[in-house]
């Protein structure tokens, strides 16, 4: 890979996006920021206000401008929702794609990595002000308590925290939640194997405390990357990098020495220490459930705390259906990860991927592929099931032929019904990895092993030249009433078929 060449090239591009204020004017001129300046509060209303928006499919986000009893600083909830434009416009497309066309892209961009870029700290707009010592208080900036048994008020939800791995300075940015818990302290909760978790257990193996950052106000696509699983041993910022197709600028902090987004809107950063804990959760989570009770964690002990002036905090809000964050968001970014996973490995013939968002609660991946070969569909499945975008959580991975549309689940569960065989076509994985927010796993000791149920939902390879034809419209007869759609007294567009029949070699059976 030639990233030297790809940085000059990337240098000479005008970016219309660098930061969190760049998108959101964008999202703006498209119509999707509603800007709500009616006074309203942190405890519960905030949250409630975002579930009944988030309701109706393709809900603007919600910039929050008055917020009770901090009248310095913004809240932007949910900057993804249900919008394939917002998330068009955060990995630098134009916005009025398709869903499979938005996965397609960003699994494409995913595969160029341009490093960071280091600026000078004083050039970095997050350094406008900067407390430390005892001017340290993170509960002068707005956050949601959002669910009414939530342990407490959570400043991090559509976040990206960032460690550094302290054998081979591997910067990580992941998403994580994180709740406040004074004004100098935030808990720090990631699932097990999570790379902050990995990170954090590497100081203090050393002995030394485990330096971190948290971003809580953000350009959304440093908050997709973060919440996306990249290989563990490469920067997430190289990616994001790619992505925007040139480096995101950072600087080095003197605090932490930690590599941090120079354009953010606000960053945390301090220590974390093995045997410093306190009690975190619970937290009503992207399943739709509170995932563990609340119990003994690791937090942050801030030292400084950076921001621009009336700084955005960025919130997610986790839920059940539409109103949930990670819905729209994991069906783009998990499914572009997932593709570009099998890209790399050579895997030939794969059509779509899709992370139906109304089963993020639990994690599905659908896979349509063209079958070229014995075994093809068997090992997609176990790739995609596997593979470091698909492995965490996902409990059920559905590969379907290239005539099924994966971002329609009504076609997915037609082919399932009709084309697999429930005794030869589901296999069963063991002791996967998945995560203690798991509600269907109990007693909850023993989370965080999951299990996952492949389904071969494709036709019967070894049968698919008498498989039973489907009822397939003819193309110029579909079109024939295309024309006369209205003559016939139709209203608005015809509907979209792209399925025709095509009359070759066909047996009746
Ligand atoms: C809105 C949102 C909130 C999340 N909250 C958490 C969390 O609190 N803990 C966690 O372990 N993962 C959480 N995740 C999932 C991780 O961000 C995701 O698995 C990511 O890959 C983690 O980065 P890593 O692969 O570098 O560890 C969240 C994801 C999203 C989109
Ligand atoms: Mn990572």
């Amino acid at each position: 890979m030639d990233d030297g060449k790809r940085v000059i090239e990337a240098a000479g591009t005008e970016r219309s996006i660098k930061s969190l204020g760049d998108w959101l004017a964008k999202v703006d001129a498209i119509g999707e920021l509603k800007r709500i300046s009616a006074p309203v509060d942190t405890d519960l209303e905030m949250s409630t206000i975002t579930y009944m928006n988030g309701k109706t499919l393709g809900a603007p986000t919600l910039l929050f401008e008055n917020i009770k009893g901090h009248s310095g600083g913004r809240l932007l909830f949910n900057p993804f929702g249900t919008s394939l434009n917002r998330v068009a416009l955060a990995i630098r497309e134009e916005p009025g794609k398709s869903a499979i066309e938005v996965t397609r892209i960003l699994s494409q961009k995913m595969k160029k990595r341009i490093p960071p870029h280091i600026i000078d700290a004083g050039l970095a707009p997050v350094n406008q002000n900067i407390d430390a010592g005892d001017k340290v208080d993170v509960t002068k900036f707005p956050a949601p308590k959002m669910w009414p048994l939530d342990g407490g008020k959570y400043i991090g939800s559509a976040d990206a925290v960032i460690t550094v791995d302290p054998t081979n300075d591997r910067v990580n940015v992941g998403t994580y939640r994180q709740m406040i818990q004074g004004p100098k302290q935030v808990g720090f909760y990631a699932s097990p194997g999570k790379d902050a978790v990995l990170d954090r257990e590497l100081w203090w193996a050393q002995g030394k405390p485990a330096p971190v950052a948290a971003v809580y106000g953000l350009d959304p696509l440093l908050f997709l990357v973060a919440g996306t699983s990249f290989p563990k041993n490469v920067s997430e910022y190289e990616f994001a990098g790619g992505i925007n197709g040139a480096p995101i600028e950072v600087f080095e902090s003197d605090v932490t020495g930690l590599l941090l987004p120079a354009d953010a809107e606000l960053i945390i950063e301090g220590f974390s220490y093995p045997d410093k804990t306190a009690s975190e959760g619970p937290f009503g989570e992207f399943t739709g459930y509170y995932g563990r009770p609340g119990g003994a964690t690791p937090y942050i002990d801030i030292k400084c705390i950076r921001y621009r002036n009336n700084p955005i905090v960025t919130s997610a809000l986790m839920a059940d259906g539409l109103s949930n964050e990670a819905g729209y968001l994991w069906g783009i970014s998990r499914a572009a990860k997932v593709w570009n996973d099998l890209d790399v490995l050579g895997v030939p013939g794969v059509k779509g991927v899709w992370s139906p968002p109304e089963a993020t609660g639990g994690g599905m991946t659908v896979v349509s592929i063209e079958q070229r070969y014995a075994g093809h569909a068997a090992q997609v499945a176990a790739l995609a099931a596997q593979c470091m975008g698909g492995a965490y959580f996902t409990k059920y991975i559905v590969v379907v032929d290239d005539d099924v549309d994966p971002t329609n689940l009504g076609d997915v569960i037609w082919a399932m019904v009709t084309r697999s065989r429930p005794a030869q076509s589901i296999d069963i994985m063991r002791e996967t990895w998945s995560t203690y927010l798991d509600p269907s796993q109990n007693p909850p000791e023993i989370r965080p092993w999951g299990s996952k149920c492949i389904i071969n939902a494709c036709k019967e390879f070894k049968h698919i030249k008498v498989f039973s034809p489907r009822n397939l419209l003819k193309k110029e007869m579909y079109e024939q009433v295309c024309a006369r759609w209205r003559e016939l007294g139709f209203e608005g567009a015809p509907p979209k078929v792209t399925n025709f029949e095509s009359f070759a070699g066909k047996h009746i059976g």
